[in-house]
């Protein structure tokens, strides 16, 4: 009997140890799966924030690594894409703006998926990776499929997916580029009916046929939402209260901060509900904008719910690459600002969660990441030798240890704003077409991390300044 139950621990501890050392063991090219939510702030429990719902998003965060200091290069959608799936940072020149294409700014530059597809994998993708559905489609063993392309390469019939019957008119087919709805739909429908919907019932199908595959793979699944305008079904605006839904607590600019800090989000007047003039946004209006945000984010949310779900059943969870980015910060009528297009910590600070077959569960390193540094990790991380172009570091070592810094500083740019960040400060000069100073500004994310006093006069932070310029300077010098 006793002899019986010895042999039954053994049996048992084997089993765990078997167990674990098959995760610990593995060391490999391991599959991606490779999640862009556009516009995604890291407004989300996992965040630390409690107005959104978003269980499966917090599920994955539990799961795996959760970056609360990742920054995006560039706050536009074209722009950002670009340099994170080339691993280039942005300047003067590439990168600038929500046209920005790979093919045109970095013809000759390997991209992500395409570096991948030369090492061994097959790689697809379904919805929005980069922002143009006809940019870099060398990085594809397939073309991409997206619901406006190849029967329309025209953006706007991408994002104005309106399909209640009052927005119906938005479907005219001669309706000129640029010309909008408004800003937010809450149509009665199941999620099937939107794009997102159809995106990831595509997605479902194609990681099916990937599980099948014996190279592995690289999936990017790209949705639309939160991006403007919020349209997203019913049940999801059900899940708030709108008159229990907080406006910003800063709805003013920085106390002296620069004039060319502040802009019209000329992106968000283009809808035909807003005032198209330099007015602020009215509360009654914000509470709405803010309550179709939070409802396009839970919609997302829910597809995403869908794809872990499925690669549980396929039992691909446990060994795959999963990561989740939004492309830039947003900002939610913070400093009477909405869209991104700005410096402000808001349009800078990003989602970024990353869950690899060896990463410690719910970890949150305290690094600053920059998203130039998501291409050289997913090389490290899968044995694929980096190409000698890549602006960034890998930050590999922080998915084990949430103690290692990365980087001293990180970088962003927008327009003629050039911004440093430093676990303390983010610093920005607005140059001129010489390079020369216009105007700066300096907010200590310490004490003042909702960056509403700019410091930069302050004269006990001189020498931090000098610091910040010096270092700023080198990195425009260094990236060009
Ligand atoms: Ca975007």
């Amino acid at each position: 009997m006793l002899l019986g139950v010895r042999f039954l621990f053994i049996l048992i501890l084997s089993l765990v140890l078997f167990a674990c050392n098959k995760i610990e063991k593995y060391n490999g090219p391991s599959n991606v799966v490779f999640i862009m939510v556009d516009d995604l702030r890291p407004e989300l429990n996992c965040f630390g924030k409690t107005q959104i719902v978003s269980p499966n998003i917090d599920a994955l965060a539990s799961d795996g690594v959760v970056f609360s200091n990742a920054y995006c290069n560039v706050p536009v959608c074209g722009a950002s894409r670009a340099s994170i799936l080339t691993g280039l940072y942005p300047t003067k020149r590439r990168f600038t703006n929500y046209g920005s294409r790979v093919v045109k700014d970095a013809a000759n530059i390997t991209t992500l998926p395409e570096h991948f597809k030369n090492n061994g994998y097959v790689t697809s993708a379904v919805g929005k990776i980069f922002h143009h559905p006809d940019d870099a489609l060398q990085s594809w063993s397939k073309i991409p499929y997206r619901p406006d392309y190849p029967n329309s390469i025209k953006q706007q019939e991408l994002w104005r997916d309106y399909q209640s019957s009052e927005n119906s008119w938005t479907k005219e087919k001669d309706l000129p580029l640029g010309a909008s709805g408004p800003a937010w739909e809450a149509a009665n429908v199941p999620d099937s009916i939107y794009y997102d919907g159809k995106t990831t019932k595509l997605a479902l199908e194609a990681l099916d046929k990937l599980s099948k595959s014996e190279q592995p793979f690289f999936f990017g699944v790209g949705f639309i939402r939160p991006h403007l305008p919020f349209n997203a079904p019913k049940k999801y605006w059900d899940l708030y209260k709108e008159d229990a839904i907080a406006l910003a607590k800063n709805p003013h600019m920085p106390l002296n901060s620069p004039r060319l800090a502040w802009f019209n989000y000329r992106e968000l007047r283009g809808y035909t509900n807003i005032n198209k003039d330099t007015l602020p946004i009215k509360d009654e209006q914000a509470r709405k904008l803010r309550h179709g945000y939070y409802a396009s984010v839970s919609f997302i949310d829910a597809q995403i719910g869908k794809i872990i779900k499925r690669l549980k059943r396929l039992n691909l969870y446990e060994n795959t690459t999963i990561v989740l980015l939004g492309d830039h910060g947003w900002s939610l009528g913070e400093h009477s600002l909405w869209c991104k297009h700005s410096c402000f910590n808001n349009a800078l600070r990003t989602p970024l969660i990353v869950k690899t077959p060896n990463s410690q569960k719910g970890i949150k390193p305290k690094s600053l990441i920059s998203f130039v540094d998501i291409y050289p990790t997913l090389c490290e991380l899968n044995s694929v030798e980096k190409p000698s172009h890549l602006d960034g570091k890998s930050f590999v070592k922080t998915l084990t240890d949430p103690n290692v810094e990365i980087n001293d500083y990180v970088f962003s740019r927008w327009g003629s704003g050039e911004t440093i960040k430093s676990h303390k400060f983010s610093y920005t000069q607005y140059l001129d077409r010489e390079g020369n100073m216009k105007s700066h500004m300096l907010y200590d994310h310490e004490l003042d991390p909702e960056e509403n006093i700019n410091i930069v006069d302050r004269s006990e932070h001189k020498k931090e300044l000098e610091k910040l310029d010096k270092a700023l300077k080198k990195h425009l010098i260094d990236r060009e």
